[in-house]
């Protein structure tokens, strides 16, 4: 009978080891699991020590077992990669369990609901951590427990302290045209059309639309049907020399809003497709239009591609969409570029809330975009 002791950092290792030397017929006569304490418990170290034997001489099973339980059979290969699967599961598991989740022990209970609200809402991490440490100071200052209510004006506080330099409101209607640039699908031409009701409704501006979006019919169907409600022209720019003869075409107008095709912009490429399209020295606004449903890298990469276009403003559409617009917050604060409206469902032109501090506020602290 042969004999031997195996330690690896886990049970399917160990078990690898004791098949190479006996095969799927060794016996396991012992197995132990050994801790060694980590951080917070989180990391500690495992190893696992087994004793195996295999009988070769009579085939047959020896085992004195120190341990209580009855002797294993090895797994068969078929198993032993089901747990090596689990195993990998676990372990991808366990590394996915983000920091985060920890790092709020260093708080009390009390704010964890609030902490945990705003980690739902996709706000950056760096941000709740301040967050809570600001919360948590003032209520070792005040020797006092505050209510979630009074946790939430904190947030607010600060939230609005930070956004103080970051500009929010509409077109200002000092420049002529109002440029709207953004990826497919986020609700470009929707918004323009909103944006443009409310100048002809409550401002009473002259409008004129151009579309630089060649790339589909429908696309300039479209835009054709509002136009048609508002009674206003559009004219269609195919290249640049176009794009000259509709401005002169619309020079009456006392604002011209430019509806650009929605591209991958992820490609740089097309970005510098619309430099050469777009005349961005005129007297022009231009505005990056993104939908709150997007990931946030995604939007991140975006808006670099646009660093050496003059975005004024960011457009956020789709809030109805989305329970969280975390994003939003991160990405104007990380890019110092405001907001200068958001759209919160299809209908044109009222789903669209010109953006104030408040409102937006409102949008990430009570989860309600009709402000
Ligand atoms: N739920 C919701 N849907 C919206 C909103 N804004 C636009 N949409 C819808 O999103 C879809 C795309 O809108 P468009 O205005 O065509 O988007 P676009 O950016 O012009 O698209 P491309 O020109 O193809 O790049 C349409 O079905 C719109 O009705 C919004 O705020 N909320
Ligand atoms: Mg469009």
């Amino acid at each position: 009978m042969k004999m031997k002791k195996y330690t690896a950092p886990t049970m399917v290792e160990a078990m690898a080891k004791v098949r190479e030397d006996f095969g799927d017929d060794a016996v396991i006569l012992s197995s132990n699991v050994t801790k060694t304490k980590g951080f917070l418990g989180l990391f500690s170290k495992r190893s696992v020590e087994v004793v195996a034997s295999y009988d070769k001489t009579n085939d047959q099973r020896i085992y004195e077992t120190p341990v209580r339980s009855a002797p294993q059979q090895l797994a068969k290969p078929e198993s032993v990669e089901r747990i090596q699967r689990e195993m990998r599961e676990i372990k991808q598991m366990l590394h996915d369990i983000k920091p985060s989740d920890r790092s709020f022990d260093k708080f009390p209970d009390e704010l964890l609901p609030v902490l945990k609200k705003l980690q739902a809402q996709g706000l950056d991490h760096e941000y709740i951590m301040e967050i809570g440490n600001l919360i948590f100071n003032r209520m070792k200052q005040d020797k006092a427990d505050y209510a979630e209510d009074q946790q939430m004006a904190i947030v607010h506080e600060w939230l609005k302290e930070r956004l103080q330099d970051i500009p929010f409101g509409g077109i200002s209607y000092q420049k002529k045209f109002i440029n709207v640039l953004g990826p497919t699908g986020v609700g470009k031409t929707t918004t323009i059309a909103k944006i443009a009701a409310r100048a002809l409704l409550e401002e009473r501006k002259k409008v004129g639309f151009i579309t630089t979006d060649t790339y589909r019919i429908a696309a300039i169907e479209q835009l054709r049907t509002y136009a048609n409600l508002l009674q206003a022209p559009v004219e269609i720019a195919y290249n640049e020399e176009d794009f000259h003869a509709a401005i002169e075409k619309l020079k009456d107008r006392d604002l011209i809003f430019i509806d650009t095709a929605g591209r991958n912009y992820k490609e740089a490429k097309f970005v510098d497709d619309l430099k050469n399209l777009i005349d961005f020295s005129l007297e022009m606004e231009t505005y990056l239009v993104l939908s709150t449903t997007s990931k946030e890298q995604d939007m991140e990469t975006i808006i670099n591609r646009f660093e050496k276009l003059p975005i004024e403003k960011f457009i956020f559409t789709k809030t109805d969409e989305t329970n969280s617009v975390g994003s939003m917050f991160n990405l104007m604060l990380k890019n110092r570029i405001g907001m200068a409206y958001f759209t919160d469902g299809q209908e044109v032109p009222e789903d669209l809330t010109e953006a104030d501090v408040e409102k937006v506020l409102a949008l990430l602290l009570e989860g309600d975009s009709h402000a």
